[in-house]
């Protein structure tokens, strides 16, 4: 085709998210909903990201008062050190709240569908108001008292208009008691992280990246794994919007190393994929293509020995590895030296601190085998009491 008429046949797009203003009676019921609240929450998903309304977004919490938690890949929306997260305290405002304003965040089963111990179901229903693009959205779990649907941007500013000089703040009591928590796990979480041990544990490996990408903000956080995703997301602040690429709601293991090209090839920012090493496999030939176009992307793989633990034994009986096993102390780092990348092995978190640190200040495509306690993780998602040995044991 000749390419002045292929260009001439493309439809210029005019309006490719198009705002949808929501319906001002639904404004006024959130509303209405949201003032009654005595313990009120705001949570903010991936599509709150999305929206890029951030700047509303950050008045709506800051002029409201209201505690926030973001789903995963919501962090950064507002940094993870705002004063108003409630991320440190996450399963007692999932508990206590009794208004849940959901931006751009579903009731699936990452939020336990909305009900059961989570929530504190027994202690009486709670109110949601859901703010969402799509209608299909609402009343999938759980009922929802104050639908408005809408795009996000236009849905948040609706809502400030309505916070103005009357708006009375959250109560003390639960701003307090939420700070409270809050300091008490961070300290303890800070002990945790501040651990020196070799071979290293989840944690002080994360408390090492941690610190990394607190000095640099604007560098992209790639995360997939199991033990590997969910210490990850605790435990690496993130600071600006759209910074943290994850396996999301479906966990899907394999998305690493393509989200890891497409945000280097697209921002030329440094890139970290933090991995799991059984999830850096399912992509991990990918190397070869962050090195034939020399891309700024660090792989740090979170070397346990495989899922979840490297100690399994095979329930079987025979002589074959359990089935979370993988090869010991595999050198994934020559991986990366096969195609000219920089290879590193790392067992403390200052070598991994350095090896982090250089990657990131050079560019140059890098593998980091981070050497993890086998005996360090454990089964993902707390699902033991699902499995069904356990479970007919339990009835
Ligand atoms: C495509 C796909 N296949 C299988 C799974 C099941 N799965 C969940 S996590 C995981 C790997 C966890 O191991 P690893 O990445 O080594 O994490 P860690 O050892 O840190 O727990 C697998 C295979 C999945 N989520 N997606
Ligand atoms: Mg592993």
């Amino acid at each position: 085709m000749d390419a002045v008429a292929g260009r001439n046949s493309l439809v210029e797009v005019i309006d490719p998210a198009p705002r949808q203003i929501p319906a001002p009676d639904a404004v006024k019921r959130a509303l209405d909903v949201l003032k009654g609240a005595k313990r009120p929450l705001i949570l903010l998903g991936k599509g709150a990201a999305y929206a890029q309304a951030d700047a509303d977004i950050r008045t709506l919490i800051e002029k409201s008062g209201i505690p926030y938690l973001p789903m995963s890949m919501a962090k950064g929306l507002l940094p993870d050190t705002h004063m108003q997260s409630a991320a440190a305290a996450r399963s007692y405002v999932l508990a206590e709240a009794d208004v849940v304003v959901l931006v751009g965040a579903r009731l699936n089963w990452l939020l336990s569908h909305g009900k059961g111990k989570t929530w504190a179901q027994d202690k009486g229903a709670k109110q949601f108001i859901q703010i969402d693009i799509s209608p299909t959205e609402i009343d999938s779990n759980v009922p929802i008292a104050a639908p408005l649907i809408g795009d996000i941007g236009s849905c948040v500013s609706a809502l400030l208009a309505g916070i103005d000089s009357r708006w009375s703040k959250p109560p003390a009591e639960w701003t307090a008691a939420i700070a409270e928590r809050k300091d008490k796990n961070l300290s303890k979480m800070a002990a945790t992280l501040a651990q020196d041990v070799s071979p290293m544990n989840f944690h002080g490996a994360l408390g090492a990246i941690r610190d990394v990408v607190k000095a640099r903000p604007d560098a992209i956080v790639v995360n997939e794994g199991a033990n590997t995703l969910d210490f990850a997301r605790s435990i690496v602040d993130m600071y600006e919007p759209r910074k943290r690429l994850d396996c999301g709601t479906w966990g899907i293991m394999g998305i690493g190393m393509g989200f890891a090209i497409a945000a280097a090839v697209t921002t030329n920012k440094p890139v970290i994929a933090i991995e799991g090493d059984s999830a850096f496999g399912f992509s991990g030939m990918e190397v070869e293509t962050i090195c034939r176009y020399q891309l700024p992307v660090c792989v740090v793989i979170f070397n346990n020995n495989g899922i979840y633990k490297g100690t399994d034994v095979n329930p079987t009986g025979t002589k074959d590895p359990a089935p979370t096993v993988f090869v010991k102390n595999s050198r994934y780092e020559l991986l990366m030296e096969a195609f000219g990348g920089k290879g590193v092995v790392a067992t403390t978190p200052q070598e991994l601190t350095h090896a982090l640190q250089e990657a990131i200040a050079t560019g140059k495509p890098t593998l980091i085998n981070a050497v993890i306690d086998e005996t360090a993780g454990t089964e993902s998602g707390r699902i033991t009491s699902l499995n069904p040995q356990k479970a007919a044991i339990n009835k």
